[in-house]
């Protein structure tokens, strides 16, 4: 989500951004006392630029809490709180109202004075006052940082559509299933990890009926978060996570029997029993993927993603898990929309 914040840099990094690039400048006269004082008055107005607009870009870049939708809303209070959020934002934004006031008194200073102690005595009032000013940031900065992070971990679903998510480990088929229940066209390669960013696909239901008598789907894979066990995630990962359990309405949970994937039944199996924890309120399904490599008895869906076995049984079953008016209970406003 919101892929347009840029990173955030700590006080000092934005501090010593602005002082190197103003440090660089040199305004030539053939004159001592002019050439301090509009070189000083250039440097000033750089510091100022530099820093004011830097977090003014913070700042516009953070969706408006206010008008964003409930959905929007209700996920960026789960991962993050909707009130620290707007509280860091209205930090930086005063901060750059102050920043302008005291830069500018000191550039007044400056451009009034003839004698060059002055001038170095502005500068230095300058860089002092502002050096304190973006160094009380660093609460909210750090805050704001993190936020983007989990922001970006969160996958761009659009509300309304339920949602299946995709879980199993590395190599099991999680991409290759997307691909044959969805449009989506994901990276397949024969080694784990492979996909590294969400991935998301759709497909419509039922087939065969005229578009407006169809819902649209969606499925998540959010390959490397699912298969951690939640105590060795890191902040961003758990956050992640919880928005994850927020937006899935089922869990399609893919088991290798064939460990071609590189891990043993058990150990797969010791993942599902962690991913029904995590998911207590879900309907989970367990696809065995594979089948033409390997098949056992068990009550678990067979399918294979390579010849497409036991695939529209499942993506039936998937419908049929999905409590098909949750959304237009809890989002009225979207509902119009599907
Ligand atoms: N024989 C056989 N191979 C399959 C089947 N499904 C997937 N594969 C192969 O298994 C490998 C891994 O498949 P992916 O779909 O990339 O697995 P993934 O779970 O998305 O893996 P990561 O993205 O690394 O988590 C690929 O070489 C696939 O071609 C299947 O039903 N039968
Ligand atoms: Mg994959």
């Amino acid at each position: 989500m919101y892929p347009q914040i840029p990173t955030i840099l700590r006080p000092q990094e934005l501090l010593d951004k602005a002082f190197s690039r103003a440090a660089k400048i040199d305004k030539p006269d053939q004159e001592a006392v002019w050439r301090i004082k509009k070189t000083t008055s250039a440097q000033l107005e750089s510091i100022k630029d530099v820093l004011t607009e830097t977090l003014e870009k913070y700042v516009a870049a953070f969706p408006n809490l206010d008008k964003v939708s409930t959905y929007e809303r209700e996920l960026v209070d789960i991962v993050i709180g909707v009130a620290s959020l707007k509280k860091a934002i209205a930090r930086v934004a005063g901060a750059v109202e102050t920043l302008k006031q005291v830069l500018e008194e000191q550039h007044r200073i400056a451009n009034r004075t003839l004698s060059i102690q002055d001038m170095k005595q502005a500068k230095r009032a300058a860089i002092g006052r502002a050096s304190s000013i973006v160094e009380d940031l660093d609460k909210p900065l750090r805050f704001l940082g993190t936020s983007r992070d989990v922001l970006r971990h969160i996958p761009d679903l659009t509300p309304g559509d339920p949602t299946i998510v995709l879980a199993g480990y590395p190599n099991v088929g999680k991409s290759s299933l997307l691909a044959r229940l969805s449009r989506a066209r994901p990276e397949i390669a024969p080694y784990p990890f492979t996909t590294k960013t969400a991935n998301i696909g759709h497909f419509m239901w039922p087939s065969g009926v005229p578009a407006h008598k169809q819902r649209r789907y969606q499925l998540v894979d959010t390959p490397g978060l699912l298969e951690k066990p939640p105590e060795k995630r890191n902040h961003i990962e758990r956050q992640a996570a919880i928005a994850l359990r927020y937006l899935g309405d089922a869990v399609v949970f893919i088991l290798d029997p064939s460990e071609a994937c590189g891990y043993d039944l058990p150990t797969q199996e010791r993942l599902l029993a962690l991913v029904r924890e995590e998911f207590p309120g879900a309907p989970i399904l367990v696809a065995e993927n594979k089948s033409d490599l390997k098949r056992r008895k068990s009550p678990h869906h067979k399918i294979s993603c390579a010849t497409g076995e036991g695939i529209p049984e499942l993506l039936e079953a998937c419908v049929k898990a999905v409590p098909a008016d949750k959304y237009q209970e809890i989002f009225p406003e979207d509902a119009g929309r599907s």
